[in-house]
């Protein structure tokens, strides 16, 4: 069950989330990093692509309407740089009045626009002359968002300049688990900075264009030890610093976690600390992604894995979501919690995202339709979110990953976390039961 949209304060805004490579398809658009990551045999589980995606591209004002059907008051999207600067540096027209017409539909439909900048399709010549291991890439970073800004930033409700940079930094260029795919210490630490860098430039250039409502959305994951010995706990607390602390304390002006800059520090672009003024740019609010704990035992090497390779599937089951992901709500209510407390203080919080990847049918044989677990998923976060609420935390919306099943990256179009499900033969959309709880709280 999901709780009563009574219970939650006056205002508080409720949405469905999407980002751009994962349901447009890339008609249009330029070569992005991810096309390239995703052609090398062996990074994609079911060596897929974003080439077709969910076909939003011209199949969103029937994706808009679920939204608005559902009785969302926002969503949450992302723009492509790749289809808006097809060659990372020159604008594509045709980009730019895509997501012109994409927001006057949200408006249409009374859809508040939650702006994210960046989710990942990086122009694959930026890839090519280094990406975020280039400097550079804070003032190309910049440019984009003041590009988009100046055509649409006039009708979103909110921006926030990147989605998830452990993603785009460690994720990718340490584990390799997404493009470019690469596994160096020195790259790695190099994208953990440059990340952030271009974050507070952008806000920086934002505000100089008169943009208001700006924030960032970084992830979540509680990092605990497996079991009592000293090396679970040092890697449990190296993992936290550079997962849950690395970012949020370099935005809120607090400087880079000890834990993490012994090994990071080292490879750090130099002069690093004249930058960190500027990534320390005031903000509007936080973007909190969460889906799940992970437990360390001190035996994942220098610096423990945060993320399993993509693999074989496991079947769902009770505790554990089809990505094998540990359903925990209350660490939800933990991170809320503790981020006002020590580090953002009245700021605006908003979940920018979280959701379960589920079977279709639930893994049950059910219709596609029926996922009774996603439900009692999403209400005890809902309720994970109250308790902060409760605590005194200012949260302000709840977004659902995702509105629909789409490109889960590595791990292809296994993983369906959608409110709706699509057939990726047909593109037809079917809202599951989730969709149609989500309809009953908000319409009453
Ligand atoms: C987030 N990890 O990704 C993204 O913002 C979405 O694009 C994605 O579809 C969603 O969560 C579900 O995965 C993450 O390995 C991907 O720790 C991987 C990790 C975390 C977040």
């Amino acid at each position: 069950m999901l709780p009563d949209r009574l219970d939650f304060p006056q205002g508080f805004t409720f949405g469905a989330a999407t980002s751009a490579y994962q349901i447009e398809g890339t008609a249009g658009a330029g070569p992005s990093h991810w096309d390239t990551f995703a052609a090398t045999p062996g990074n994609i589980i079911d060596a897929s692509n974003g080439s077709r995606a969910c076909d939003h591209l011209t199949r969103w004002p029937e994706d808009l309407d679920l939204v608005r059907d559902a009785g969302f008051d926002a969503y949450r999207f992302s723009t492509s740089w790749a289809r808006v600067m097809p060659d990372g540096v020159t604008v594509n027209p045709d980009g730019l009045d895509f997501y012109d017409t994409l927001v006057d539909g949200m408006l249409e439909r009374g859809l508040r626009p939650f702006l994210t900048y960046h989710h990942w399709d990086l122009p694959a010549a930026l890839a090519d002359r280094g990406g975020w291991q280039n400097r550079d890439i804070a003032a190309r970073f910049a440019d984009l968002c003041i590009t988009i800004n100046a055509r649409i930033g006039d009708r979103v409700a909110s921006a926030a300049t990147l989605n998830e940079p452990w993603c785009i930094a460690w994720l990718s260029h340490f584990l390799g688990h997404h493009a470019p795919g690469l596994r160096d210490i020195r790259a790695a630490s190099r994208a953990m900075h440059h990340v952030l860098l271009a974050h507070g430039t952008a806000i920086q250039a934002l505000r100089a264009q008169g943009a208001d409502n700006l924030g960032i959305v970084l992830n979540f994951e509680t990092a605990h030890p497996a079991d009592d010995t000293p090396e679970a706990a040092r890697a449990a607390g190296t993992q936290d610093a550079i997962y849950n602390q690395w970012f949020i304390r370099a935005v809120m002006g607090q400087g880079y976690p000890q834990a993490a800059l012994q090994g990071i520090g080292p490879h750090l672009p130099e002069g690093w600390q004249d930058d960190m003024a500027l990534i320390a740019q005031p903000l509007d609010w936080l973007g909190v992604n969460y889906y799940t704990r992970r437990l360390y035992t001190g035996n994942e090497g220098l610096w423990p894995h945060a993320s399993e390779a993509p693999g074989p599937l496991p079947k769902t089951q009770i505790t554990r979501t089809q990505m094998d992901w540990e359903i925990r709500p209350e660490g939800l209510t933990e991170f809320l919690t503790r981020l006002a407390r020590d580090h953002t203080g009245t700021l605006p919080l908003y979940v920018t995202e979280n959701g379960m990847a589920l079977e279709a049918g639930g893994g049950t044989g059910a219709a596609i339709t029926e996922d009774p677990r996603r439900v009692q998923f999403a209400g005890d976060h809902l309720r994970a979110t109250l308790a902060a609420i409760e605590q005194g935390v200012d949260v302000r919306g709840f977004f659902y990953w995702s509105l629909l099943d789409n490109y889960e990256w590595g791990w292809g179009y296994g993983p369906r976390f959608g409110l709706v499900h699509v057939d990726y033969d047909t593109m037809t959309r079917t809202p599951k039961s989730s969709w149609h709880a989500f309809r009953a709280m908000l319409k009453g």
